[in-house]
């Protein structure tokens, strides 16, 4: 049910005890499983963040509030000062209220005079961005991972992803695959890069370690005035992961001149100086945790997550768009040349972006 529903905010509004008084719920943000809304206050500050987990893609949604919890209540002990996006408790204490008809909710509070940003950020954004996915890990190292859930099986699993990939290849209909047709044959081109994965995930030092997962830009909140980043948000897939996860989708999404979904290679430039500070901010609280394999993969990061997404977008496509909310027919497929574009004019500078992480770690 959606919430547009007016006795259906009210429900959900009673079980989270926020009391409706002059507030508006809009569509918020920019996710494409999630639907999220801002409760606004016209009248005061009490301003909150609903959001409705997508249970055909979050399964199991409990999972989320269970690594959740784990995760602030380490925080709350060893970094209280952190700020750790925790959910309000429902007024029987449940961190997510779930309703057959409504759904699974979550709520957040809503952080005055924060904004975060869909593409282009500057170099000294994506320093302070950077600094706070890398001080959550950094925060987190030394809890028992192995007490965490996985949220979505084989999430970043690049081998599994390509499996998917050429079954979707092999089931699409004859339209879908030759509409895709040139970008599904330069994704079979980069394969490599899956071979890649499989080596270094058999490297006992790229560690598992707590992880974001999900590391775009638009999930850091900035303060508007200093545009220094608060906090970062969207911990549904709080799980275990490799560090280099988080690092390649900031390099995937900060980099890019481009919108997510614009497939003119035209508009696909790279800003290596937002590049050179996110891998220093993320150096800053990082650093000392990482191994040297790790920091070995530090520009291939990037490409792996260029190209996972890439195939997930036209493994999508193929399968007539069943995961990602879409608005247009060729979304998905417009996604994926995106991601091509953009690992095409990444991989063309490796060399200068390998010297400048070379230059940060000196
Ligand atoms: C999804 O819902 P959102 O926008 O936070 C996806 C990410 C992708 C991203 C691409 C659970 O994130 O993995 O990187 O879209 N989340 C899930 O924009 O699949
Ligand atoms: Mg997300």
């Amino acid at each position: 049910m959606s919430i547009d529903h007016k006795g259906a905010l009210q429900t959900l509004c009673d079980h989270f005890g926020i009391a409706l008084n002059g507030h508006d719920c809009i569509p918020f943000g920019s996710g494409l499983i999630n639907r999220t809304y801002l409760l606004k206050d016209r009248n005061h500050h009490d301003d909150w963040i609903l959001q409705q987990v997508n249970t055909t893609v979050f399964t199991r949604p409990e999972l989320i509030a269970y690594n959740n919890y784990l995760a602030s209540e380490h925080l709350r002990v060893h970094h209280p000062d952190y700020l750790f996006m925790s959910g309000k408790r429902t007024t029987t204490g449940k961190d997510l209220f779930i309703d057959n008809e409504l759904g699974a909710w979550r709520v957040f509070p809503f952080i005055q005079n924060s904004i975060s940003y869909d593409g282009a950020v500057t170099p000294d954004q994506a320093f302070s961005a950077a600094q706070q996915f890398g001080r959550l890990s950094r925060n987190l190292d030394g809890i028992y991972v192995g007490a965490f859930k996985t949220i979505i099986v084989d999430f970043h699993d690049l081998g599994k992803r390509y499996a998917r990939f050429t079954e979707a290849i092999n089931t699409a209909t004859p339209e879908r695959r030759s509409i895709a047709d040139s970008t599904i044959r330069y994704f079979v081109k980069y394969a490599h890069i899956v071979e890649e994965f499989k080596s270094a995930m058999l490297d006992p030092d790229v560690h598992t370690r707590i992880t974001h997962n999900d590391t775009k830009v638009n999930n850091v909140l900035f303060d508007k005035d200093t545009n220094e980043a608060i906090c970062v948000v969207d911990l549904d897939t709080l799980m275990p992961g490799k560090a280099l996860f988080d690092l390649g989708d900031m390099i995937r999404t900060f980099i890019s001149s481009a919108a997510e979904d614009d497939p003119d290679p035209a508009h696909c430039s790279i800003n290596a100086d937002v590049f050179t500070r996110l891998v220093e901010g993320w150096f800053s609280e990082m650093a000392p945790l990482l191994s040297f394999s790790e920091k070995a993969l530090v520009f291939w990061s990037g490409q792996m997550l260029m190209y996972e997404q890439g195939i997930r977008f036209l493994t999508d496509f193929l399968q007539n768009d069943i995961y990602y909310k879409t608005t247009r027919p060729e979304h998905n497929l417009d996604r994926a040349k995106n991601q091509m574009h953009l690992l095409t004019a990444y991989t063309a500078r490796r060399e200068e972006f390998t010297d400048r992480v070379r230059h940060v770690l000196k």
